[in-house]
């Protein structure tokens, strides 16, 4: 069953919509039962938006003309019945477009000025400044008008050289890729520098994000797209065609900007467009189909790719076969194969990914909740076997039972001094943490590469000062994770000791891994190292240049550094809130207890009342426990089969 992306995503979607009300039940139901502490809760809150705000993106990457533009029509607007995003010979895609769906905003086109790259500041820094870009409304019930506000991601100016060369689009050391000049001398270059589409496209609600990007001169212009848009998109999508074969400027694109993603984590596929060059009428299908596979196999061969890697399809004729409902020239187009890879590949592995992130919240929801509700049976346990150990004793008895219980609760209520410094070593050791990963440190150990790359002129050593300041940042996240292992080792211990002295099941909980921000800087790191060669010496001398790239560096270490933050964060609460709950708990018991003595010195059948209360408290909490164990258990067979991703066993990644 050959399945579309459309039909994939939408059934993600839903998978996560599923999910994503589970969890808030499942919240609900432990909060009604008091199981729920502030630590578990926030832990929920995060999955829950986790799985509503998640994107997906993929990005088409490849020289101009190969039909980006048009296979993005093909797979995600043919609904339109029309060609949405602009799509025609030469240069078209005139800068980098990003599909997407913001909620608060109406559906409109936003355009930064390509005049704001003479500035300093980043895009991600752009992109919190919405009154520098220029703003369209789009009418998303009207395809015509939709395509007509699309048309101006192509428009052009013309500047004089000079400012060509400081909008980063003219090259003398690279006279071949230098954009067109007119007869008057002026060179053309891009209207905008970045768009960014805001609409309600099924798709786009649900989380995807498609990066339309132009060519090479373009790409290579723009270091922010290289350094961190391109390298985070879950998939990416290189485009060869057909009748050009592939070019050297289009070797230069791989190499570049897709053969270096290898390992990372995201997909990355390479499509032969515009096969339909290859329908000749003269030839038989056969012969088709024999020429085909011989240019995919050189492709791959070129590309030091296996055959069966690289896609061959006709993305025009797709959209035309999907707006005129032609299943035979569908078929042709063998763009459904290339949506199936697609959604298996890239949806597949973030279902992976948000179900283990589902699996683990639960079981830390869950792990909390079954030790209260331990605590509660233990503490009724010992209570009945109190008040049995009462019967048929005499007032005095009773009294001085009550003066043991006073005096055990002010023993315990001694306990708060000893909480209170584990806590303040706790806090002292996290403070430690938090700056370590604070801007201030990230500042401190790029310093030297940061002047490094700010320095004027050819820079000749920066492989070096990027090697020395990753080296530095990598050592930071192991300084945070040693100190994780002094606050786990000291909260084992300080847990064990209050146990002993007060009886408590504090367990601490493990600090989370920081190996993922290691491979995150280690992406990073090599998406810069493209920038460190020979070949872009001088592009790198100029001062604008160096410091977009410092800029677009800072933006993504603060944000790996910053999440990490958020991890250390949710961590520290689970553990401070284990302790507010178990001390919670253990103060509505005594007080529980006394109250019991007191009942039963007023009445005298108060003794065997007060055992039957107790007796159906337990029974209640078995019944809850029982349905506690239910609901983790339901939670992680729907997180499991209700979408299992299609088979995987057919998937090339390339
Ligand atoms: N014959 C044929 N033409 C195609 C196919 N796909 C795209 N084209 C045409 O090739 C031209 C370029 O396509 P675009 O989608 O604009 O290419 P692009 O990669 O987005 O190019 P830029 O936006 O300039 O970077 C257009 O005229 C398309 O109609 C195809 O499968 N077959
Ligand atoms: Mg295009």
């Amino acid at each position: 069953m050959v399945t579309g992306f459309s039909e994939q995503f939408d059934r993600h979607g839903a998978w996560r919509r599923e999910m994503g009300a589970r969890l808030k039940d499942l919240a609900a139901w432990l909060k009604q039962h008091h199981l729920l502490d502030d630590g578990a809760d926030e832990g929920l809150q995060r999955l829950t938006e986790q799985l509503r705000t998640d994107k997906v993106m993929v990005a088409f990457v490849a020289e101009f003309s190969r039909g980006k533009s048009e296979l993005i029509n093909a797979v995600f607007f043919a609904g339109y019945g029309r060609r949405i995003m602009p799509a025609s010979a030469g240069r078209t895609t005139m800068c980098p477009t990003e599909l997407a769906h913001d909620a608060e905003l109406p559906p409109c086109l936003r355009l930064l000025p390509i005049e704001t790259r003479l500035q300093p500041q980043a895009l991600m820094e752009w992109r919190l400044a919405p009154e520098k870009w220029t703003r369209v409304d789009l009418d998303v019930n009207d395809p015509e008008q939709l395509a007509g506000a699309m048309e101006k991601v192509s428009e052009v100016l013309h500047v004089e050289q000079d400012q060509a060369r400081a909008l980063g689009f003219w090259h003398d050391d690279r006279p071949e890729d230098n954009p067109p000049v007119n007869a008057q001398g002026l060179v053309e270059v891009p209207r905008w520098r970045h768009a960014l589409i805001n609409m309600a496209h099924p798709l786009l609600r649900q989380g995807l994000v498609v990066l339309d990007t132009p060519g090479l001169n373009a790409i290579g212009a723009e270091p922010e797209l290289t350094v961190n848009l391109i390298p985070q998109a879950q998939a990416v999508v290189f485009i060869l065609a057909a009748d050009t074969g592939v070019t050297k400027s289009d070797l230069g694109i791989w190499r570049e900007h897709v053969a270096t993603m290898q390992d990372s984590s995201s997909s990355r596929f390479v499509v032969l467009n515009k096969i339909d060059a290859l329908w000749d009428e003269l030839s038989t299908p056969a012969q088709i189909e024999a020429q085909i596979a011989r240019q995919c196999a050189d492709t791959a061969q070129t590309l030091a790719l296996q055959d069966d890697q690289v896609l061959a399809l006709s993305a025009q004729k797709g959209l035309l076969a999907k707006v005129r409902g032609d299943a035979a020239l569908l078929a042709d187009s063998r763009l459904p194969r290339f949506e199936q890879l697609l959604g298996q590949q890239v949806l597949g592995a973030r279902h992976v990914m948000l179900q283990d992130a589902i699996g683990a919240g639960v079981a830390r929801a869950q792990a909390e909740a079954e030790r209260t509700l331990g605590m509660r049976r233990r503490e009724l346990s010992d209570q009945m076997l109190e008040l049995q150990g009462l019967r048929g004793k005499n007032q005095q008895v009773i009294r001085q039972m009550r003066l043991r219980i006073e005096q055990e609760k002010a023993e315990f209520d001694r306990s708060a001094a000893s909480v209170l410094a584990v806590r303040s070593v706790h806090m002292k050791l996290l403070r430690e943490t938090f700056q370590l990963l604070g801007n201030a440190s990230i500042k401190r150990e790029l310093v030297s590469l940061n002047t490094a790359l700010r320095e004027p002129g050819l820079k000749l050593g920066i492989r070096k000062s990027y090697a020395q300041g990753f080296d530095n940042l990598r050592g930071v996240i192991r300084q945070v994770q040693t100190l994780e292992g002094e606050i786990h080792a000291m909260l084992t211990a300080a847990f064990r000791q209050l146990n002993t002295d007060y009886g408590f099941a504090l367990q601490a909980t493990e600090p989370p891994t920081m190996e993922r921000f290691t491979a995150d800087l280690d992406a990073v790191e090599r998406s810069h190292l493209r920038y460190l060669g020979l070949g872009h010496m001088v592009q790198l001398a100029r001062a604008e240049f160096s410091e977009k790239l410092v800029r677009a560096l800072l933006a993504r270490v603060r944000s790996i550094f910053e999440t990490a933050l958020g991890e250390i964060e949710l961590w520290n609460k689970a553990t401070t809130s284990q302790l507010d709950t178990q001390l919670r708990e253990r103060r509505r018991a005594y007080s529980r207890r006394i109250e019991a003595i007191e009942r039963i010195q007023d009445a005298a059948g108060g003794l065997d009342q007060r055992l039957r209360d107790l007796e159906q408290e337990q029974a209640a909490l078995q019944t809850t426990a029982q349905r506690l164990r239910e609901l983790g258990h339901d939670m992680r067979r729907a997180s499991v089969a209700s979408t299992t991703p299609p088979e995987l066993t057919e998937v090339v990644p390339a």
